[in-house]
């Protein structure tokens, strides 16, 4: 469509690029993050989604799946930070519009407010239509100037959860994690006595990662910001499961949302992004994410063999098989999977607010 997350060839040799860091992260590490990684989830995920909502409309249904799990007690959504910044997307005024729609209208919001990463926005300004229409969709952050900068929301937020506690589903650019790991202690004097680094390292228990090809090649997220995806996959000691282009690009969904109401802004996201002709079908990259971040393996993935996502510069990357890091990246369970997870995310889609149907059991 209007971002084609193309295949590329992998261009150069990731050894190569990457040079001696990379290298000397290929020693294997004594204490492997990899046992924590379950099978199935059954307790409340505390999730945070870091998005680049405007670059492609899948983002938006990842929030609209996030919703749906916390309607049934399943995960407590704590924040959504745009890595996309108020220079091209209304990224977070649209979130704010989906939140709102759900009975959420009061979810943290965090913008990317440092360096701009070069981007040249999306035809149809689907974030802006549904971003500036507080009049139809009710949401009170209708500006992007409105919201704090997502480093100052990452530290103060996750200073306060537990240990291990929080699932961070990256599902665009990895500039906000990448500014956040070099922040120093007590950051504009904010009282909090770790570095970014710590804090994530510290707090979140996994790190969920849409972006890449598996086991190798080049995808839209690692390449809008190449350094950071690299700088992140390689020095931050959080276990990762990744879901690369592969997965995603042959679920199509979201045809389902034509039978939800007409003030839903995930539908009109939809329609808008694929210039109104029906069925709105989009791949479910970052569905997908949010989906593993909350249920686990369940009936729709498997994991890959453990080892190190080696991400290039130019955001190449490259699966390293073997006891190395003892992160995963995912695949389709089996040959059914894939009709059962787009049917399930059309199911996701469809359903109503629990806000809207005035039942708080969730069931
Ligand atoms: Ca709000
Ligand atoms: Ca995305």
């Amino acid at each position: 469509m209007f971002f084609d997350r193309s295949l590329k060839a992998l261009s150069l040799c990731l050894l190569v690029t990457l040079g001696p860091i990379a290298c000397s992260e290929l020693e294997p590490q004594a204490d492997s993050p990899q046992a924590s990684l379950p099978a199935v989830n059954t307790q409340l995920e505390k999730i945070i989604i870091d998005t680049d909502m405007g670059g492609d409309v899948d983002d938006v249904g990842a929030l609209a799946v996030a919703h749906y799990y916390a309607d049934r007690g399943q995960a407590e959504l704590l924040a959504v930070i745009a890595s996309i910044d108020q220079r091209s997307s209304w990224a977070a005024a649209a979130s704010d519009a989906v939140n709102t729609y759900y009975g959420r209208p009061d979810i943290v919001l965090g913008v990317n407010k440092g360096p701009a990463v070069a981007f040249a926005g999306d035809a149809s300004n689907f974030t802006l239509h549904i971003g500036a229409n507080d009049e139809l969709y009710g949401h009170d952050v209708d500006s992007e100037t409105l919201v704090e900068d997502a480093i100052d929301v990452y530290r103060r937020l996750l200073n306060d959860q537990p240990d291990q506690s929080v699932s961070l589903v990256v599902i665009g650019w990895k500039s906000n994690i990448a500014n956040l790991m070099t922040t120093g202690a007590n950051y504009n004097d904010d009282g909090i006595d770790k570095t970014g680094k710590q804090l994530l390292e510290q707090k979140v228990k996994r790190l969920i990662v849409m972006g890449g090809q598996y086991p190798s090649g080049s995808e839209f997220n690692f390449e809008l910001d190449g350094p950071s995806a690299s700088f992140v996959t390689s020095e931050l000691n959080v276990p990762m499961v990744f879901t690369g282009y592969e997965l995603g690009t042959v679920v199509q969904t979201g045809e389902s949302l034509v039978n939800t109401p007409s003030d839903n802004p995930v539908r009109e996201a939809y329609r808008l992004y694929g210039r109104g002709i029906e069925p709105y079908n989009r791949a479910s990259w970052d569905l997908s994410a949010v989906v593993y971040a909350v249920e686990g393996l369940s009936e729709y993935f498997s994991y890959s063999e453990s080892g190190k996502n080696l991400v290039a510069f130019d955001g190449s990357n490259a699966w390293l098989g073997g006891d190395l890091k003892g992160d995963r990246y995912l695949q389709l369970k089996d040959s059914g999977a894939r009709v059962k997870l787009r049917d399930r995310l059309n199911e996701i889609l469809e359903a109503l607010p629990v806000a809207q149907t005035g039942d708080s059991s969730g069931s």
